[in-house]
């Protein structure tokens, strides 16, 4: 069912805010601009935005430390921001309850590039971007990547808007019509809030029905129903199918190609590990939806370095790498990198944090076959360490500088020491960009001191 409320707003409703960090101050400017009464409303005393918001939005009234009920009892329409868990409010409110990018989705006039899944996404994201910018398209970038959806529609004469999903703002979305839906993969995050594999999947299988063109992995459990769409562009780690992007091989070399079409060298791009060739083919497949492929986007993805924290180079010192993988933030990421960068020689992973949910044993099973030794941080750490048997050599850190130590100490020559948590930095740090930043300046100093 498509709801499209907001366009029933009378001039006397008032509509209530959930959340004033970056998402909730962009639904507050777009709600002022349509002169629709807000109040704006967090748990928290003292939310990221709010002295900026007070500042440009006087008028609004806001709700601080707590959620007045008498308020979301009043109101006719709530808009909820990614982060906030809104638990019993769903239950109760449900029928007024909308997403950010359901507001977007009634406005939006630009045909939509929507990425979501597991991982992946920014990366995939952020090379459509740039593929799409080498061809002459004119195109922004935003979502859950970083500058909020509603943002987004101040970019005039665009070709394409290019929107990264989280299970969390598809969870209230209804009205969206992407002209390509991309989903990289889907396996267990979030279970912290969404509490089901099954209610997590369903939730980002929505963007495929709500899609006019999709792009999917052949790869997945899941997909295969999808594949069959004529509307489906497919990819896969295997050779293409008639219809497919995949990886051929030929004479002892892996290239990129199209049904029987080699496109260019797997050795050509920069990205490193297999979940990367999967992020390039599907990029491939989003792209070829927009325009003919060619050699000048290919170039675009082989000078393409990757984001930082995501399987990040940081420095070989005393024969040591160190890489930084701190976006890892679920076990499917951290096992993919560890299949990328342990698969030919055991080496020594950092992990830890604040575990979202997810298969631990399955974890468990991969560090016993890719690493020799683990350090362990943060609060799942014991329970990590608990599912080990003894074939890994596992030390706990009370901090990712001493994890950094106790790893550089049980690294040889020649070994890779990955940061790649598989949980997320909040019992820690602010964000996994801090995370991966302290990993970095804890190697630097490493190098120095020894
Ligand atoms: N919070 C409270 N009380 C509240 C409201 C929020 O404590 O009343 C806390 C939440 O626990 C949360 C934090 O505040 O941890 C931020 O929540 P938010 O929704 O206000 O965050 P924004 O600043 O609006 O950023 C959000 C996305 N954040 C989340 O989904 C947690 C950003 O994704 C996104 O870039 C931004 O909107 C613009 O669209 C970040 C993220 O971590 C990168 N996403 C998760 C991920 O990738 O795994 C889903
Ligand atoms: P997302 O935006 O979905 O979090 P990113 O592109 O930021 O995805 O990558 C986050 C992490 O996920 C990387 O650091 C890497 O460990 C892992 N990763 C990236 N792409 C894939 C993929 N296709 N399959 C599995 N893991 C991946």
């Amino acid at each position: 069912m498509k709801k499209s409320m907001f366009l029933s707003i009378a001039q006397n409703d008032f509509c209530v805010v959930l959340g004033l960090g970056k998402t909730g101050e962009s639904i507050i400017e777009y709600l002022d601009r349509k002169k629709i009464k807000v109040c704006g409303m967090d748990s928290r005393i003292s939310p990221p935005c709010i002295k900026r918001l007070k500042k440009s939005f006087a008028d609004v009234f806001y709700c601080l430390g707590k959620i007045d009920d008498d308020l979301l009892e009043k109101c006719s329409l709530i808009i909820t921001s990614p982060g906030f868990e809104y638990g019993n409010i769903k239950k109760k409110y449900g029928e007024k309850l909308i997403s950010d990018i359901e507001l977007f989705s009634n406005e939006v006039k630009t045909p939509v590039i929507a990425v979501t899944g597991t991982n992946g996404k920014s990366t995939v994201s952020a090379l459509i971007k740039l593929v799409l910018e080498s061809a002459g398209f004119n195109v922004a970038l935003g979502g859950n990547f970083g500058r909020p959806a509603l943002d987004l529609l101040k970019e005039k004469t665009l070709d394409y808007l290019i929107l990264e999903l989280s299970s969390f703002q598809l969870e209230n979305t209804y009205s969206l019509q992407p002209f390509i839906g991309v989903i990289t993969n889907i396996s267990e995050d979030h279970l912290d809030r969404h509490l089901s594999f099954f209610r997590y999947k369903q939730i980002k299988e929505k963007l495929f029905e709500w899609s006019t063109n999709i792009v999917v992995c052949r790869d997945e459990q899941w997909s295969s129903k999808y594949c069959e769409a004529e509307t489906a562009k497919t990819f896969s780690i295997n050779k293409p199918s008639e219809i497919g992007f995949g990886i051929i091989e030929k004479c002892n070399k892996k290239y990129f190609g199209f049904d029987e079409r080699l496109l260019f060298s797997v050795e050509d791009i920069k990205i490193f590990g297999e979940h990367n060739w999967l992020n390039v083919l599907a990029v491939l497949a989003a792209v070829s939806n927009c325009t003919k492929l060619d050699a000048c986007m290919f170039g675009e993805i082989k000078k393409f370095k990757g984001l930082p924290h995501r399987s990040e180079f940081v420095s070989k010192i005393k024969g040591i790498t160190f890489i930084n993988d701190s976006k890892a933030t679920n076990v499917g990421a951290a096992i993919a990198a560890m299949n990328s960068f342990f698969s030919n020689r055991k080496g020594v992973l950092i992990a830890g944090g604040l575990f979202k949910g997810g298969n631990i044993w399955q974890f468990a099973k991969a560090i016993e076959q890719f690493c020799h030794s683990v350090v362990l941080i943060g609060s799942c750490a014991e329970k990590i360490e608990s599912t080990l048997s003894d074939s890994v050599f596992c030390k706990t850190a009370s901090s990712l500088r001493g994890a950094v130590q106790e790893a550089a100490f049980l690294a040889k020559a020649g070994d890779t020491v990955l940061l790649s948590p598989a949980s997320s930095s909040l019992d820690m740090f602010t964000n996994y960009e801090q995370r991966g930043d302290v990993f970095k300046q804890a190697v630097s100093q490493w190098g120095q001191n020894g």
